[in-house]
């Protein structure tokens, strides 16, 4: 079903019309209220009415990450707190987090476009929607969970963990849509099996999984063992939260992006220049309709392409392909972001640490398990094997409050870590997908 017909299957050039006109109101208000655009404009020599065509988006400079760190943590808010009714942050907490914001009407727009975005994975009102991504101040949980109400579907606000608590909720409720990271979905499956739940006894028809890079080999095995119909959805934080782009499961053949609130553009990520539909590289965001937080030319790192081909299902929005990559390193640990630069500095803030180090990463049971194998002095080697475990619980402890995942520490001798004649290699990722 298509939730809203008229949008999600208007004409180019009207969409396009709808485009420009948002476009241009975002933009005469990021000037108004954020400093931070208003400079870039200054110091690009421009004002918004230049932006006359839609191809003059092109000549606007790009936001990164780091200048939404750098306006930790309310300063790229275009309206006055009065009117924020929700925070969100992405994870990590050393460097500085993002935070984003939203205004009652950004909660409705969110609600919407995830309403689009469970409709197009197959919901509808009478659904069940198991919705095991986390509740809190990531946007998983309750992006969900306001667009399955949007629906008129019921919600269970089961959120991650206690996995066994879920397989009885499965068991007993009888949901009939899942949603959850792909490597959880899996685990699910797991242990479901191991208490003797059938998937096929289950009512699941469609799952609904993102926020983490899959692949389609991975889609065919949880599509297997869960026995329902499995679609990405793609989003980030910054640019709303889950929602920003759905496969339709008719064709589960690319993500349809909500070209009516945002657009994509796909940029070379060495150059910048931007390249034409169809070629590989890194997607950037230009929000239309946010009123608290919008971005413009955000750059995602998540690296992809744009299909614009007329699609089965009807929608006219352009797909983008599966994110394959991203053009930084940052590394999602079970839906967790985080930066090897954030676990860096947690060690370096040790006694005796040396500045070698390595990040494993591994998928045991479907889950993603981070071993950091860190070198420490000669010291520490000397001392009795107690001072070790307490050193490696200390500096667990110590990831765990900062970055809000669970590591194995690994304390190894003085040139343990194989050293590199190029770039160090800080990430071993054993994880295939
Ligand atoms: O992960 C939002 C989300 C929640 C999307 C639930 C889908 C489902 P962040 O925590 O800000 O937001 O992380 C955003 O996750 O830039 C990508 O690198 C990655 N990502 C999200 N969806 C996908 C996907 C949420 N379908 C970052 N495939 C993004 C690959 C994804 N990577």
């Amino acid at each position: 079903m298509i939730h809203d017909i008229e949008y999600e299957t208007m004409p180019r050039e009207a969409l396009e019309a709808i485009q420009l006109r948002r476009l241009q109101t975002t933009l005469e208000r990021v000037y108004a209220s954020v400093p931070f655009y208003r400079k870039k404009f200054r110091e690009a020599g421009m004002v918004p009415a230049d932006i006359s065509r839609l191809e003059d988006l092109k000549r606007i400079p790009f936001t990164t990450k780091q200048d939404l760190r750098d306006n930790y943590p309310f300063n790229m808010f275009a309206v006055p707190m009065d009117n924020v009714v929700r925070i969100h942050a992405s994870s990590g907490t050393t460097g500085q987090p993002t935070v984003v914001g939203y205004t009652l009407r950004d909660v409705g727009t969110w609600s919407t476009l995830m309403a689009r975005a469970l409709a197009a994975g197959g919901a509808g009102r009478g659904d069940i929607i198991h919705n095991a991504y986390g509740y809190g101040l990531f946007t998983g949980g309750l992006g969900v969970h306001y667009g399955a109400e949007r629906l008129g579907a019921s919600v269970i606000p089961v959120s991650g963990g206690n996995t066994k608590r879920q397989v009885v909720i499965m068991r007993d409720f009888g949901p009939t849509i899942m949603t959850a990271t792909p490597s959880y979905a899996l685990h699910l499956a797991e242990v479901a099996e191991d208490m003797g739940v059938s998937f096929n006894s289950l009512k699941f028809k469609f799952g609904i999984f993102g926020a983490e890079p899959w692949s389609e080999k991975m889609r065919a095995e949880i599509e297997r063992k869960l026995d329902l119909t499995a679609v990405d959805i793609y989003g980030l934080s910054e640019v709303m939260g889950p929602g920003v782009a759905i496969e339709c499961h008719e064709a589960k053949k690319g993500l349809h992006v909500f070209e009516d609130h945002f657009i994509p553009e796909i940029v070379d990520p060495n150059t910048l220049e931007p390249l034409p539909y169809g070629e590989t590289g890194e997607l950037v965001f230009t929000s239309l309709t946010k009123e608290a937080f919008p971005v413009i030319r955000y750059r995602t790192r998540d690296i992809t392409s744009l299909n614009p081909e007329p699609c089965i299902c009807g929608r006219t929005h352009v797909r983008m392909n599966r994110v394959t990559g991203r053009s930084d390193d940052m590394l999602i640990i079970r839906g967790v972001n985080v930066f090897p630069s954030q676990i860096e500095s947690v060690l370096m803030e040790t006694d005796d640490v040396l500045p070698h180090y390595q990040l494993v990463v591994d998928r045991e049971d479907n889950l993603d398990v981070l071993t950091v194998m860190v070198e420490v002095g000669e010291r520490s080697f000397t001392d009795e094997v107690k001072g070790l475990q307490q050193l490696e619980r200390r500096i667990t402890k110590n990831i765990k409050e900062m970055l809000g995942v669970s590591a194995r520490v690994k304390l190894v001798e003085p040139k343990a870590i194989e050293r590199s004649q190029g770039k160090a290699v800080r990430v071993v990722d054993n994880r295939r997908i």
